[in-house]
């Protein structure tokens, strides 16, 4: 309840626009989302006005680093996203260098109600520096590396109900918690050869990077990413966004994709500053198909060698699916939403989670975001120490919103705020309360 009225403060003393016009400071510039598909996005963004950087030349559209399509159609690792998607951030074209600057970061103060609730405040988001350039006639080079500002939470991470994943010490389960994000979560190349203007062969590799397994990570999905709240299906859908070892071969024929990826299988450990090594001994594949500029389809599975630290030789089979559809709104907004299914099995156990989420622009000013899981967790009651247990179906439902203010060339200054509604089964009534729910408030910073 307390929470609510937080939540409810916060947003209420983020809606008076005091002044909306900073001096000096081209509104529209703030807003500088394009959204580019050939031919015409080179001179869409030549249009945008105060996109005058030095050495910046954009005579020719962003293509992606995969393939012959646009940029916008790429996201985390080597996944798609629809090609309507935006991309805030920074994009520089330097000689024959594209450089590309995307990042936030979120000061949270969370707090998660009932018996197994608490309350903690953290710093939680990302960084991300991409080049790219083209090698010789038909090549593209690109190389990516994006870091975490969460190792410092420790390495319990923050409360957050019914999640569950990894650890912090190398004996317990974090169980009711998000975990911290390894301070490097991407650090690779990758190379792709055009062998028409309708296809490509790529081959990725990373240590630590993403393998071709389910929709992009929740902090780069546009349907997502703008809530600092991990989601409860992470575990399901897009943990293996570090994976630390991977190796991609992938092939594009115009919409569609398909690759597949040896990699190391190991969760991250709990020490979140290092860059862990093994054996690539796991398998992931992945089907994509964009059939319009704004959908975008995946299938995928994967086979994991003794993914879980604290359950060594115990493998696990994955498979995902999903849809994400983004559209433009109105002038310069954008609503994206995301339906995806994932299951985890092992020995002999299937395991499902659901997730439906959207998020609404509707100007540079406000971002609404929603979201509904539904997962089969086995994990939130141990059998024995570190051993899963029964399963049981829980649910969440987690809403919010963002204001942000342009505070200088490129960054804006965001107010936010969510609210959650956990959803437990009786037999775990007792271990969460009647009603458990959960809440942030959060301020971030965001280039754009
Ligand atoms: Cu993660």
């Amino acid at each position: 309840m307390t929470l609510a009225l937080i939540a409810a403060a916060a947003l209420a003393a983020a809606a008076p626009p005091a002044t909306q016009e900073m001096p000096g400071m081209d509104h529209s510039q703030m807003q500088h989302e394009a959204a580019p598909t050939p031919p015409q996005a080179g001179q869409a963004m030549a249009d945008m006005p105060g996109m005058d950087m030095p050495g910046m030349d954009m005579s020719q559209p962003m293509t992606g680093a995969y393939g012959p399509y646009a940029m916008s159609r790429e996201a985390s690792g080597t996944s798609w996203q629809p090609d309507a998607s935006t991309h805030e951030g920074v994009h520089i074209v330097r000689g024959p260098w594209k450089l590309m600057l995307h990042g936030l970061i979120n000061a949270v103060y969370d707090r998660q109600d009932g018996p197994r609730g608490g309350e903690k405040g953290f710093v939680s988001g990302m960084l991300m520096a991409m080049a790219q350039r083209p090698v010789g006639e038909a090549g593209t080079l690109q190389m990516r590396v994006m870091l975490s500002p969460e190792p410092p939470m420790g390495p319990n991470g923050y409360p957050l109900l019914l999640a569950t994943g990894e650890t912090a010490d190398g004996r317990t389960p974090l169980v009711d918690r998000q975990h911290p994000h390894d301070l490097f979560m991407e650090l690779s190349a990758a190379y792709s050869r055009k062998l028409s203007p309708q296809d490509s062969l790529f081959v990725y590799a990373g240590l630590p990077g993403e393998p071709a397994f389910g929709p992009p990570a929740f902090m780069h999905r546009q349907s997502v990413m703008d809530s600092p709240e991990a989601p409860i299906s992470h575990h399901w859908l897009d943990s293996t966004h570090i994976s630390f070892g991977v190796v991609t071969l992938g092939a594009v024929h115009g919409d569609w994709k398909l690759e597949a990826s040896r990699y190391n299988g190991r969760e991250p450990d709990q020490h979140r500053y290092d860059i862990e090594t093994g054996a690539l001994d796991s398998t992931a594949a992945r089907l994509s198909w964009n059939p319009t500029p704004k959908l975008a389809l995946q299938t995928s599975w994967a086979e994991e060698v003794s993914p879980e630290q604290l359950e060594p030789g115990v493998n696990q089979r994955k498979l995902s699916a999903s849809a994400i559809y983004t559209v433009p709104f109105r002038e310069r907004g954008w609503w994206s939403s995301t339906a995806a299914w994932g299951r985890r099995s092992s020995q002999g156990v299937d395991l499902d989670a659901w997730v439906l989420e959207s998020a609404l622009k509707p100007d540079a000013d406000w971002t609404f975001f929603a979201r509904a899981e539904r997962v089969e967790n086995d994990e939130l009651v141990a059998a024995v120490a570190g051993r899963h247990g029964p399963a049981f179906t829980v649910g969440k439902v987690s809403a919010g919103a963002i204001r942000d203010w342009p505070v200088a060339a490129h960054v804006k200054l965001g107010l936010g705020a969510l609210y959650a509604f956990d959803f437990v089964p009786s037999a775990l009534r007792s271990a969460y309360g009647d009603d458990p729910r959960g809440g942030m408030v959060f301020a971030r910073l965001k280039i754009a």
